[in-house]
């Protein structure tokens, strides 16, 4: 969009379709040859929808909260991240780093700091409360998971604002969370494996609104064996396929890097 510009048409037609053999109608193209026209929706609450298959919420073992802030950060470009912990990808992937780690893939330090490695127990109940202090939304993906959706409100704490989930919950693997919003979520670490959460808007992930479930590193080792053409791929690539995240054996994590950090005030 150019500068000064107040309102661009965006030219983006899209029919979803279920069924694959359905004729083919037509999309409806909402201010069409209209000047100034605004399209606007309204936002659906995933808690108001009822699942076919009602399951009870999983309890809480464990609590991650979340943080969600965009800033300016010292290396002058603007980031995002949680907890202001913005993600890099680690040298190493972090499946390989608890395949190849032993006991050590216990230790999250070993996924590399930027990875915001989050170690599960296996068969743990884990809420996320993730707090989005930007002033847009964001869709919220986790791998690996369908969560129950248990309360979304307003980050001003006022109940007015909160709606809480009733008996059977709605499961999702995304959540939208508006502006000045937080969402509850929680599911059941029932699916050992390394699983990010992130934005879903792939600019956002990019700019580090990305955290690593390192779920039940025991298991993974146990029940994980990985292809041959993957440990090809790796080696064409020149990615190491042991190792911690900086590709060596261990704790030896020196030059792992840790910024860059937000500027006070941005
Ligand atoms: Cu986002």
């Amino acid at each position: 969009m150019q500068a000064g510009v107040e309102r661009a048409e965006l030219p983006y037609t899209g029919v979803v379709e279920y069924a694959p053999h359905a004729p083919l109608i037509a999309p409806t193209i909402i201010g069409q040859n209209k000047i100034n026209t605004t399209m606007t929706w309204d936002f659906f609450d995933d808690i108001d929808m009822v699942p076919i298959e009602k399951l009870p919420a999983p309890g809480v073992n464990k609590w991650l909260p979340v943080e969600v802030r965009t800033a300016i950060y010292d290396d002058r470009k603007e980031h995002m991240a949680f907890n202001n912990r913005t993600y890099a990808p680690p040298l190493v992937p972090s499946l390989i780093t608890a395949l190849t780690s032993g006991y050590q893939g216990w230790y999250p330090d070993v996924y590399g700091y930027k990875t915001y490695p989050v170690i599960l127990d296996h068969l743990e109940d884990v809420e996320v409360a993730i707090f989005n202090t930007d002033t847009n939304s964001h869709p919220f993906h986790i791998h690996g998971h369908n969560f129950f959706i248990i309360v979304r409100g307003t980050i001003d704490k006022n109940p007015k604002n909160r709606k809480e989930a009733v008996q059977f919950p709605m499961r999702r693997d995304t959540i939208t969370v508006p502006a000045q919003s937080y969402a509850l979520v929680r599911f059941k670490a029932d699916n050992p494996g390394i699983w990010m959460m992130h934005c879903h808007m792939q600019f956002h992930n990019e700019q580090g609104l990305a955290l690593t479930f390192i779920e039940a590193p025991f298991q993974i080792i146990n029940d994980t064996k990985l292809p041959d053409q993957l440990l090809k791929n790796c080696a064409a690539l020149g990615i190491p396929t042991s190792g911690n995240a900086m590709g060596r054996k261990g704790l030896d994590l020196a030059n792992d890097p840790h910024g860059p950090y937000p500027l006070a005030g941005f």
